[in-house]
């Protein structure tokens, strides 16, 4: 039997869960429709079953959740201007695949999904820490979308009992993430180009900050999430992320150090749909998954600036 189904386990976050998994000698199945996934992210997962497929499509859910006892669902276009650009688009890859795999899930009898959550449900209101007793405020189409999808999850958790759990990541960065695409996460794109000598775009002034999560703590919240007993965490919501925000512009700073780039960032206009601040509460996850963060945000990013270095993520220069 399988007990662990991974959504988007060619992306980033999946892949990295799901190697977490294997790791562990646990069975795993991955799905992933290479929208945005990549091939190559499936290097060292040869144990799991993978399955090409596409959660819009319901026969694909079926077919991914039959057998399984626990779904980390990470699938999703992962971008708020690519929400701008397309916001129908990410309406059907986050939302419609969401409810298509919710109800797979239920009809197949899964037990429990792990839902990726995202800090810009709390869209740009001034109040931080970020908790989760605050009323939801997205302000991007991807921020609604992610939105929609806790809320199916709260749905289904009431309706049909399905054990749901809420993860909602801060700004997740991390090795396997990927630097090429204009939508990539801003760590990814300025560890590619510092590395390789190019200068970076800074949208504003480069002071609005982020709660910058290195994977590995995403990692780890989600496989507490995954054990924990279902009378502390079923139909909860909750932040995953370290408690502290950093600055883009001193972020460039440390970047410079770890890559020895020596120029300056170019400074442009702000994104539609940019937060301005973002810093999370995560009493909760302490209280309910017994999270702390394991690795900090210096030694995540030097980690980081280590694996580009390294990887064929980046261009021949
Ligand atoms: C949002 C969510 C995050 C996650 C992500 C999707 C918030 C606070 N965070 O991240 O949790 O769901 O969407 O993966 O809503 N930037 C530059 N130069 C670049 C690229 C980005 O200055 O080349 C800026 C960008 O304008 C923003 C910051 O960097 O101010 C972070 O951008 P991002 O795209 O990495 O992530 P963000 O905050 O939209």
């Amino acid at each position: 039997m399988t007990k662990y189904l991974v959504t988007g386990a060619a992306g980033f976050i999946g892949r990295s869960i799901a190697a977490a998994l294997l790791k562990r000698g646990e069975s795993v199945r991955g799905i992933d429709s290479f929208i945005t996934g990549k091939r190559s992210n499936l290097a060292g997962l040869e144990e799991m079953e993978f399955i090409e497929g596409d959660l819009t499509k319901p026969e694909d859910c079926a077919r991914a959740c039959k057998g399984v006892e626990v779904v980390f669902h990470e699938a999703a276009l992962a971008s708020v201007p690519r929400s701008v650009a397309d916001p129908a688009g990410t309406n059907l890859h986050c939302v419609t695949a969401t409810l298509n795999l919710l109800v797979a899930a239920k009809d197949a009898g899964v037990r429990r999904v792990v839902y990726a959550g995202s800090s810009s449900a709390y869209g740009d209101t001034p109040t931080l820490p970020k908790h989760e007793g605050m009323l939801p405020k997205p302000i991007s189409p991807y921020a609604v979308a992610k939105l929609a999808g806790e809320q199916y999850m709260q749905a289904f958790n009431r309706v049909y009992g399905l054990e749901t759990v809420t993860l909602r990541y801060f700004n997740v960065f991390g090795p396997f993430q990927d630097p090429t695409s204009h939508y990539s996460g801003v760590l990814a794109i300025f560890c590619r180009k510092m590395l390789a000598g190019e200068q970076p775009t800074i949208y504003g002034d480069g002071e609005q900050s982020r709660d910058f999560t290195f994977i590995e703590n995403v990692v780890h919240g989600n496989l507490l999430a995954a054990a924990a007993p279902a009378e502390k965490v079923a139909g909860q919501m909750m932040n995953l992320a370290t408690g502290s925000r950093i600055t883009l512009n001193e972020t460039f700073r440390i970047l410079r150090e770890l890559t020895a780039y020596s120029g300056e960032p170019r400074y442009a206009e702000s994104r539609s749909g940019d937060i301005r601040d973002s810093l999370a509460d995560i009493h909760l996850a302490e209280e309910l998954l017994d999270y702390k963060p394991v690795v900090n945000f210096r030694e995540g990013l030097k980690r980081t600036v280590d694996w580009y270095r390294e990887s064929d993520a980046l261009p021949p220069r």
